[in-house]
C-alpha cells in the first residue's frame, strides 16, 4: 500500500548494544500484524538481524528497515546496531529518518548508547522520544532511570507512561495523557482502576502540563491560569514540543510480553513528525547555489541513497529515501555527484531481508532500488530538471587495523575485488597495500567489525584469510659523513669487469638521494655517471641496519678509476654498490621511524589519562581545545609504532564516547634502545620471506 508523506513517519530505533531495539522492532511488527510468529535474537528469527553473522553473534551489525503499518500510517522503522564497531550504520539510518527512538533497558539504564543516540539524534535536528524497555524484568526500576535521563538529557525529559506496580507484583501502566491504568494478559490491553500513586501521580501530571505550557503562549496563560488541559491540548502541545526539541516524551513497556506497545505506537503516530513535517532538506546545485528540497508530491524528484548493499547473493541494492517527487522504476535520474544519468532498476519496498516488488517509492518513504552500478551511499538521484545533491554523509573514521594474508593459494587474486564489494556498503572499513612492506591491510571501527569483514569474506566470496600484526614500515638514514671506495674487479676468461669509485656519503633533508659528482680529470668517465647512480639507486633500497629503505642520503661521486676495455655499465652499478656496503655502517647508521600526529575526542574527565597515555607510548602533547561535540581534543605527535591498540584503549577509557584521527606526519630518529629489537624483528621477517 502507498502512503502519502504525512502519512509516513521514518523513525530511527536507536540505543546502547543489547538494550532491546532488534526486539522492540519485532514485537511492534507482531503487534500489528506484519508478521504472525513474533521471532527471537536469540534464536536468530528475527526480522532485523537476519544476516548470519548477526544470527551467530545475537547482535544488529546493520542497518534494516522495518515498516509497521498502523492506523493509517507507515512507520519505517529503522533498527541500527547498537554495537560501537558498527556505529554504521546509526549513521546511515539518520539520514533516513525525521525522529530517533531512544530506546533505553530497563536493565543497564542510561548507558553511552543512550548519550550518543541523543546526541546523534540533536546534532542532526531530529525530533526525539524514549522507551524503556524490558519492564517486565523483576529489578526494572523506571523512576532511577528517569532521574538518569533528566541528568543526562536535561529538563526536556516528560514520562508520559509510567509503570505501577500492581498487587499481585505484575506491573500495570498509567497513561498519563488519559490518567487511566491498563495491565496486558497476552499481549492484550485491559483497563484497571487506576491504582493509588499517592502524591506521584498529580506531580508528574503537573510536569506534563508544565511541560506543554512551554510550548504555546496560549496554553502558557491557560496554565497560569490555573485551567486543566484537554487530552487534545496536551497532545497537540506535546507534539508542538516534540517537533521543537524542547520536549523529549519518555514511554515504557516490554517488547518480550507486548505490554505498553499499544500506548507508544499511538503516540509515535501522534506525536513524531511525518515525512511530510520533517524531511525537508537543503541541498547544493552544481554551482554550489543552495537549493531547497521540500517533501512534496508534485515536486520534481530527489531520493537520497542511505545505505548499499553489495552481496555477492543479493545483489546490489541501494536503500533510498525518498525526499521530494515519486521515484518510478524505469525512470532515468541523474545522480547529483557525477552527473550520469541512471536509470532505476526494479524498486523494493523492504521488510528485514524480504522484499517486496513497487513500481513507486512515494514522497517521504523509504525502499531499495535494485543494480544502481553508479550510485553509493550519500548520492542524490535527482529529476534532471532539479539536479541538486543533498550534504554528503559523515561516518566515523576507521582506526583499527591489520593485515590479512589468503590462507589458500589461487585466492590471492580474489581478495581485491572482495574487499571492494564489502567497502562498497561500508564506508567505515578501508583497505589498502602497504607498498613498503607488502602488507594488505584493512582497517575498521574495531577488533569485532574486522572479525565480522573476515568471516564475511569466507562466507560470502569464500575467500579465507589469516590475520598479522601490521608491519611498522621504519626508514634507514645516516648521521655522519664517510666517504669509501668501492671497487669490482673480476677476471673471466676473456673480457673482465672493472669499475672503481670512491663515493661520500652525508647526510641530507631529501627523501630520495641525491646524487653528484666532483670528478676531476676523467678518472671516472662522465658516461659512467649514471651508472654510478643507478647502482645507489638499487642500494638504497635496503638499509644496512634492518633492509628499511634509506632515506636523507647525500652521495657525492669523487673519484675512481677505469679500464679501456673491462669498464662497464654493470661493473660500476656494482663498484657503487660496494662502496655503499663499504661506507654506510660507518657513517652512524639510524632507524627511523614513523611519528603521527594525534587528534584524540574525549570528555573532560579523560584528558589526563589520554595524555598520560600518550607519554607512556612516547608521544608528545601538543594541546588541547574544545571540538564542536563537547569534547576536548588532545592533540599529540605520536610513534605510530605504539598505536596498535589505541582504538582499544579509547573504547574503554572513554566507554565509547571518544573517537580519534591519526594521520602519519613525518619520520623522526627510533630511540637507540629500541634498535636492536627492530633489526632482530627484520631479521625474522626477512628469513621468513625468504624461505
Ligand atoms: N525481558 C526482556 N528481555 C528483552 C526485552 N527486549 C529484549 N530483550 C532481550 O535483550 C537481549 C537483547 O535484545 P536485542 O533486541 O537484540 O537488543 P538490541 O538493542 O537490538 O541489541 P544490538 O542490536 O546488539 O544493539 C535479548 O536477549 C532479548 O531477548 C524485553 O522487553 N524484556
Ligand atoms: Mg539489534
Amino acid at each position: 500500500m502507498n502512503y502519502t508523506s504525512n502519512n509516513i513517519r521514518n523513525i530511527l530505533v536507536a540505543g546502547h548494544a543489547g538494550c532491546g531495539k532488534t526486539t522492540l522492532v519485532e514485537s511492534l511488527l507482531y503487534t500489528t500484524g506484519a508478521i504472525e510468529r513474533m521471532g527471537r535474537v536469540e534464536d536468530g528469527s528475527t526480522v532485523c538481524d537476519y544476516d548470519p553473522e548477526e544470527e551467530k553473534r545475537r547482535a544488529s551489525l546493520g542497518a534494516s528497515v522495518a515498516p509497521v503499518e498502523y492506523d493509517g500510517v507507515k512507520l519505517n522503522l529503522i533498527d541500527v546496531p547498537g554495537l560501537f564497531d558498527f556505529e554504521l550504520g546509526a549513521y546511515e539510518g539518520i539520514r533516513a529518518a525525521e525522529s530517533v527512538l531512544i530506546c533505553v533497558s530497563a536493565r543497564s539504564g542510561v548507558t553511552v548508547g543512550v548519550e550518543k543516540a541523543y546526541k546523534l539524534a540533536k546534532k542532526y535536528g531530529k525530533s526525539r522520544m524514549i522507551f524503556v524497555t524490558k519492564m517486565d524484568l523483576e529489578n526494572a526500576n523506571f523512576y532511577k532511570i528517569l532521574e538518569e535521563l533528566k541528568t543526562e538529557i536535561g529538563p526536556s525529559v516528560c514520562p508520559c507512561v509510567v509503570p505501577v506496580k500492581l498487587d499481585d507484583g505484575t506491573t500495570a501502566y498509567v497513561n498519563l495523557f488519559s490518567q487511566k491504568a491498563f495491565k496486558y494478559e497476552g499481549g492484550k490491553q485491559i483497563q484497571i482502576e487506576l491504582p493509588d500513586m499517592g502524591h506521584r501521580l498529580d506531580g508528574l501530571v503537573a510536569a506534563m502540563s508544565e511541560a506543554v505550557a512551554e510550548t504555546d503562549d496560549a496554553l502558557m496563560e491557560k496554565f497560569f491560569d490555573g485551567e486543566p488541559f484537554t487530552t487534545d491540548e496536551i497532545v497537540e502541545g506535546m507534539r508542538l514540543g516534540v517537533k521543537t526539541g524542547v520536549i523529549t516524551p519518555v514511554f515504557c513497556g516490554s517488547a518480550v510480553n507486548q505490554q505498553a506497545l499499544d500506548m507508544l505506537l499511538f503516540n509515535m503516530r501522534k506525536l513524531l513528525p511525518s515525512a511530510a513535517r520533517g524531511a525537508s532538506a537543503m541541498a547544493e546545485s552544481k554551482n554550489g547555489d543552495p537549493v531547497e528540497i521540500e517533501c512534496k508530491e508534485d515536486d520534481p524528484l530527489a531520493a537520497y541513497v542511505f545505505k548499499t548493499v553489495a552481496d555477492p547473493f543479493v545483489g546490489k541494492l541501494s536503500y533510498v529515501k525518498v525526499i521530494s517527487g515519486k521515484l518510478a522504476s524505469g525512470s532515468a535520474l541523474v545522480n547529483a555527484r557525477t552527473g550520469e544519468s541512471e536509470r532505476m532498476g526494479k524498486l523494493l519496498f523492504l521488510r528485514g531481508k524480504k522484499q517486496m516488488d513497487t513500481s513507486e517509492i512515494g514522497t517521504g518513504d523509504i525502499g531499495a532500488v535494485t543494480k544502481l552500478p553508479g550510485a553509493q551511499t550519500g548520492d542524490t538521484l535527482c529529476d534532471p530538471s532539479r539536479v541538486a545533491a543533498l550534504p554528503a554523509p559523515v561516518f566515523p573514521v576507521p582506526t583499527q587495523s591489520v593485515a590479512i594474508k589468503v590462507a589458500k593459494k589461487g585466492d590471492e587474486g580474489k581478495i581485491g575485488s572482495a574487499l571492494t564489494r564489502l567497502m562498497e556498503e561500508d564506508p567505515t572499513l578501508s583497505y589498502h597495500v602497504n607498498s613498503e612492506t607488502g602488507q594488505q591491510i584493512i582497517s575498521g571501527l574495531g577488533e569485532q567489525h574486522l572479525d565480522v569483514v573476515v568471516a564475511k569474506l569466507k562466507a560470502k566470496f569464500g575467500v579465507e584469510v589469516t590475520l598479522e600484526p601490521e608491519r611498522v614500515a621504519y626508514r634507514e638514514s645516516i648521521r655522519k659523513k664517510f666517504k669509501a671506495q668501492g671497487r669490482h674487479k673480476k677476471q673471466t676468461g676473456g673480457h673482465g669487469q672493472f669499475g672503481d669509485v670512491w663515493i661520500e656519503f652525508e647526510p641530507c633533508d631529501s627523501e630520495e638521494l641525491v646524487f653528484e659528482e666532483k670528478v676531476f680529470g676523467g678518472s671516472v668517465p662522465k658516461n659512467f655517471f649514471p651508472a654510478v647512480e643507478k647502482g645507489l639507486r638499487q642500494a638504497t633500497e635496503h638499509g644496512v641496519l634492518a633492509g628499511y629503505p634509506m632515506v636523507g642520503l647525500k652521495a657525492t661521486l669523487l673519484d675512481g678509476s677505469y679500464h679501456p676495455v673491462d669498464s662497464s655499465e654493470m661493473a660500476f652499478i656494482m663498484a657503487a654498490k660496494l662502496a655503499y656496503k663499504a661506507a654506510l655502517p660507518n657513517a652512524g647508521p639510524i632507524l627511523l621511524e614513523p611519528v603521527g600526529t594525534l587528534k584524540a575526542h574525549v570528555p573532560n574527565g579523560n584528558t589526563g589519562d589520554v595524555m598520560g597515555d600518550v607519554t607512556k607510548r612516547r608521544g608528545r602533547v601538543l594541546g588541547m581545545n574544545p571540538d564542536e561535540d563537547g569534547l576536548q581534543t588532545v592533540e599529540a605527535e605520536v610513534p605510530m609504532a605504539e598505536m596498535q591498540d589505541f582504538t582499544t584503549f579509547m573504547r574503554q577509557l572513554t566507554q565509547g564516547r571518544g573517537w580519534f584521527t591519526l594521520e602519519f606526519t613525518r619520520y623522526e630518529p627510533l630511540p637507540q634502545m629500541l634498535e636492536a629489537k627492530v633489526i632482530e624483528e627484520a631479521k625474522k621477517l626477512n628469513t621468513e620471506a625468504e624461505e
